[in-house]
């Protein structure tokens, strides 16, 4: 039963039960429907409660309705019968509010919330506005600065702020549903939302300069701009004519691509661990080692320490263990001066350093994140292999070394793994989990809730050069050096994918990581034979000349006090490589850049699809969005090239 009604003296406690989320299903609404009507017609009824049972109230539509056609009762349509009810209906909410669950909230009379429960509009993070009058009752209850931000950035707020923003009439103090029957008591009638005048904005400009920051953060999202327009039709017109403008727009905005590709890649992060291996009963971990406190190792360590883990951090000597420990400290200060760290001390309490390998000896995982080279690798590991527990589990962070390889020092290689987190560590949510040949499945698995535990995505990677997602970025590295060999610029290269969507493009890119790093690894793979094929030495020219990016005030472009400019030196270099490469170099149309850079990704990841590197196809999808900034409205190279051809 997906709505059930109770009664507590003469107020009746209407209850949603639709795991896992109590989404809004066509069952849902239609129960909404019938308990308006039953607790309408009942004279022992004088007010109603809607809670939910389970985890959360509800937490939005369902989402996997949208691919199909809208089904009666609609939302609109359950939550006009609420608010104009002739008892008063008090909301009571606990876990998340969110999307539909927010407006079904706001079409009640009052609401009550748990205090640790959290409540917003995200509908523009899947390529919408809010369908179900949430731009419009939303600006009737705060201010128009706060329904902005909500509504077009996407974001929920804490139960505290909502009530100090008066979203909410009450935090619970003691059980939710008994204060929410009590103020359903107290409520002498329905106060209708749509009855209330908007509350306006405190300052115009700050309204107005926030709408603009966000119009110009959407870079190409549909969905943030006509949300900015949908507030602005709430605070502005006649409800009536803003809720039909806004179920219009919702209308449109579900069956366009960008929604769809968001809806595919919100699916397909959930989707990441449905590997049986992924399923076992994991080991348990508590106590994390952590070698090396260079960035990535100071990441790492800041992010499982953030989640609740022990972690011991070791590094070769005192200073190199002290620099590390500031950077980790540093991390934990800072997330804390955010507000992301309620209790500091205990945290730092959790945190141990130490140069003898021994303080390892309790650690249940210990992952090293020392210097990218084979030999150090198998080093390290080789003395964990004699200071750890036989149980424990021992991941190297490598980004594209052979793991194999490393277990194979190991007297039990089944206990290795590779865990390749993006840096920052502590805030990227990509985890890409790399199976050896020889890993045993509870491995698999634990590896799996750590990546859950540190609330990132965990996907799960064969071994290769490069894994899934450094494969496919050097497949599209070449292609943007084989543009500038046919006739293309830097600038007409990074501006198309900007255009496209990507934050910035792959010259600019290579300019701030520094070119040094890919250098010394093009040189690595050219000394293994690895690289076939004719070999363009633009990148490594620039090199030679000491034009590592940004740190060094010339890359692919020249950077000054006047900003960045592109460089005479650079195009003179592609212009002698193009004739050494026998290219004839004309002009290239800025339209086909983008066409060859999808292409060469898409051709790569087919064949990192067809080695068994990647499970599916959803899975680099959600890499190629959480580690390298494809345009999540894109949905991945893989959904974009499905749909729309690149
Ligand atoms: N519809 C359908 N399934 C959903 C869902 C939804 N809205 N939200 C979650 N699930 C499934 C999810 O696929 C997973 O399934 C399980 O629930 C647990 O999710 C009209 C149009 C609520 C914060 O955008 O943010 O309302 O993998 O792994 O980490 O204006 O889920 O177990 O089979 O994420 O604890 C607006 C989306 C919709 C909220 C919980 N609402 N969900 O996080 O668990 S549009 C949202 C979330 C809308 C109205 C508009 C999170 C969560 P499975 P999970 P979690």
């Amino acid at each position: 039963m997906s709505v059930s009604i109770d009664k507590q003296d003469r107020v009746a406690v209407v209850t949603i039960d639709n795991p896992p989320v109590n989404a809004s299903s066509q069952a849902v609404r239609a129960g909404l429907l019938e308990a308006v009507a039953a607790t309408e017609a009942d004279a022992d009824i004088d007010a109603v409660v809607l809670a939910c049972a389970g985890r959360t109230f509800v937490a939005g539509a369902d989402v996997r309705e949208f691919d199909k056609p809208p089904v009666e009762p609609h939302l609109p349509d359950v939550i006009a019968a609420i608010e104009s009810a002739s008892k008063p209906w008090v909301a009571a909410i606990h876990g998340t509010a969110l999307g539909g669950g927010l407006e079904l909230a706001m079409g009640c009379h009052a609401r009550i919330a748990d205090a640790k429960a959290r409540m917003g509009l995200p509908e523009v993070t899947l390529g919408l506005v809010p369908g179900a009058g949430g731009t419009v009752r939303l600006p009737r209850l705060v201010t128009a600065e706060l329904a902005l931000k909500m509504i077009a950035g996407g974001k929920p707020i804490s139960a505290k702020a909502a009530l100090e923003a008066r979203l909410i009439d009450a935090i619970a103090t003691g059980d939710l549903l008994e204060e929410a029957v009590a103020l359903a008591v107290e409520q002498a009638a329905p106060r209708r939302t749509l009855g209330k005048a908007v509350v306006g904005a405190i300052n115009a400009d700050a309204f107005d300069k926030t709408a603009s920051g966000l119009r110009r953060k959407a870079r190409g999202q549909a969905s943030i701009g006509a949300a900015i327009d949908a507030v602005e039709r709430g605070l502005h017109l006649p409800a009536d004519a803003a809720l039909a403008e806004e179920r219009a727009t919702f209308l449109a905005l579900k069956a366009s691509d960008q929604a769809r590709a968001l809806r595919h890649i919100f699916f397909a992060e959930r989707a990441t661990l449905a590997d049986p291996r992924a399923k076992q009963a994991p080991r348990p971990v508590t106590r994390i080692g952590v070698i090396g406190g260079g960035t990535m190792g100071a990441g790492i360590a800041s992010a499982c320490l953030m989640r609740g883990f022990h972690v011991m951090l070791i590094e070769r000597d005192e200073a190199s263990l002290e620099a590390g420990a500031n950077r980790v400290r540093g991390t934990l200060d800072s997330s804390a001066k955010r507000g992301l760290l309620p209790d500091l001390d205990a945290v730092v309490a959790r945190f141990g350093t130490a140069t003898d390998y021994a303080a390892l000896a309790d650690a249940d995982l210990v992952v090293e994140a020392v210097f990218e080279d084979m030999e150090v690798k198998k080093q390290v590991f080789a003395k964990l292999d004699t200071v750890t527990k036989p149980d424990a589990i021992l991941a190297t962070n490598t980004s594209y070394l052979d793991v194999n390889a490393i277990a194979a020092v190991l007297s039990d290689p089944s206990r290795a793994i590779g865990l390749h987190f993006f840096s920052p560590a502590h805030i990227m949510k990509l985890l890409e989990i790399v199976l050896p040949n020889a890993v045993s499945e509870d491995v698999v698995a634990t590896a799996a809730k750590l990546s859950k535990s540190l609330g990132k995505i965990g996907v799960l990677s064969g071994v290769c050069d490069g894994f899934i997602g450094n494969r496919i970025m050097s497949a599209y590295r070449s292609e943007a050096d084989r543009l500038l060999i046919d006739g293309a610029t830097p600038e007409q290269v990074d501006t198309a994918m900007r255009d496209y969507g990507f934050p910035i493009g792959v010259f600019e890119m290579q300019d701030m990581a520094g070119l040094d790093i890919a250098w010394a690894m093009r040189k690595r793979r050219l000394a293994e034979g690895k690289i076939t094929g004719p070999y363009i030495r633009m990148a490594d020219r620039l090199c030679e000349m000491g034009r590592f990016g940004r740190k060094t005030g010339a890359g692919w472009y020249d950077y000054s006090d006047a900003g960045t400019q592109p460089s005479e030196v650079v195009m003179s270099i592609i212009a002698e490589e193009r004739q050494a490469m026998g290219a004839e170099g004309s002009s290239f149309a800025d339209a086909d850049v983008m066409p060859r850079i999808l292409g060469a990704m898409t051709r790569e990841a087919e064949a990192v699809l067809a080695e068994g590197i990647a499970r599916s196809a959803d899975d680099i999808d959600v890499v190629m969005v959480n580690g390298y900034s494809f345009p999540r409205w894109k949905g991945g190279p893989m959904f974009a090239a499905r749909i729309n051809g690149g």
